[in-house]
């Protein structure tokens, strides 16, 4: 071991005194971050419906974008060219890229699988591909990711034990190959994931081997695809222990206000997500009440702001924080759409008008990052439960 740090590493600010709930940051070479965090998902290398600087003002540290989507198109070295895919979609802060291991499996057709990696037909234009760990690696490299994931499996959570065991081990095998492919670790952090569905045993190797790479993160895969929360609950339980405390842990795929709680309780420090933006897109706003269905007539003449507790702010709000980042974890409970009515985005929504398409993914993405502040303020001031209760009550979980 040296004392070198890689490309992203984790600084530990304070345990929550009664969870295993971690404040800390994220170091990366764009810029310093807080966590625990939510990453809003950039699929194709764009934030669906917001541009960047509005994801500044609305405090987003990382962005997410994908492997898979931004190979087929335009194509990695096209991204390469322009000088990164930082460059390309004029975005300064912090980028993770997903390897594509869950989106080929959930998009291409005639799929195959193999040792080497995977072969499919696009989505796009139905053009055969071949992925394999060092492809997926070659990739983010040619993106210029902070994070880079390596390529895995995602596979049904009900899947038998015997196919869960196969092709977790086969995911480390890739792991390790996507290890000895990058050489890029001065610039960029390659990610472990952690699979073996519901069962303890293949969690746990899966875990134990990865953390014997000595990778500079990890992340558990495999959760929100089907099973209950109190599932998912219980494979946190058993498997967030198992990764090592100086680095950080990102969970896939997670954004229900509750799932993000019980995931920073059990020591979760990154989440990422198309809910807000895609339930936005539909017209589905995520407020501090709960879910409002903002086509329902009963909103045609409500001319109560979108979320009765954040406030509207006039001012760019953005301030820097001590390492000079935009974003920052302590903006006040801002929101920019406070001073429009659900009345007018009813009628955006009902008159087929984009803008409340747009509005509505802005806001869901700032009630959750304003979530996610007060989640770390509430864990430095140790009364992390006492908000879960907070939370799930004026959501409405607790009512159901
Ligand atoms: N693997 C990868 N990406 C993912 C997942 C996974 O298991 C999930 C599961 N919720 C979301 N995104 N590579």
């Amino acid at each position: 071991m040296t004392d070198k740090k890689p490309a992203v590493w984790y600084e530990h600010l304070h345990t929550e005194k009664h969870t295993g709930a971690r404040r800390g940051r994220l170091h990366t070479p764009h810029g310093v971050y807080e966590t625990p965090m939510f990453m809003p998902v950039g699929t194709q290398g764009a934030v669906k419906g917001v541009n960047t600087r509005t994801l500044k003002e609305i405090g987003s540290q990382f962005i997410l974008a994908n492997t898979y989507h931004l190979w087929v198109r335009p194509g990695d070295e096209l991204i390469a060219q322009a000088g990164g895919l930082h460059k390309y979609m004029g975005w300064d802060q912090a980028i993770l890229t997903d390897s594509g291991g869950f989106q080929v499996f959930s998009l291409s057709d005639a799929r195959k699988l193999k040792e080497e990696g995977v072969t499919f037909q696009n989505h796009v234009n139905g053009d055969k591909m071949s992925l394999s760990p060092e492809v997926a690696m070659r990739i983010q490299n040619n993106l210029g990711s902070d994070v880079m994931m390596q390529l895995d499996e995602a596979i049904p959570y009900f899947e038998t034990y015997d196919y869960v065991k196969e092709s977790m081990q086969r995911s480390l095998r890739w792991a390790d190959r996507a290890q000895q492919y990058h050489k890029k670790t001065d610039t960029q952090a390659l990610f472990g994931i952690v699979q073996g569905a519901g069962f303890r045993d293949l969690r746990t190797e899966s875990a134990n081997e990865l953390v014997k790479m000595d990778l500079p993160g990890y992340a558990v895969g495999g959760l929100s695809v089907g099973e209950s929360k109190k599932e998912m609950n219980r494979v946190l339980d058993f498997t967030m222990p198992l990764l090592p405390e100086d680095k950080p842990r990102y969970l896939m795929g997670v954004a229900a206000p509750d799932s993000l709680i019980d995931g920073v309780i059990r020591g979760v420090d990154m989440f990422d997500c198309v809910l807000p933006t895609r339930i936005g897109r539909k017209g589905t706003l995520m407020t501090s009440k709960g879910r409002v269905v903002i086509k329902n007539s009963r909103y045609k003449d409500d001319f109560s702001p979108i979320d009765p507790d954040l406030t509207y702010y006039s001012d760019n709000p953005i301030r820097k924080n001590q390492f000079g980042n935009l974003a920052q974890y302590d903006l006040p409970n801002y929101s920019p759409y406070q001073n429009l009515s659900r009345s007018y985005l009813h009628h955006l929504f009902n008159a087929h008008e984009r803008l409340g398409e747009q509005i509505a993914s802005e806001h869901n993405l700032r009630y959750l990052l304003h979530l996610m502040e007060e989640m770390r303020k509430a864990i430095e001031e140790d009364r992390l439960l006492e908000f879960r209760e907070q939370v799930l009550e004026e959501y409405g979980y607790n009512k159901k």
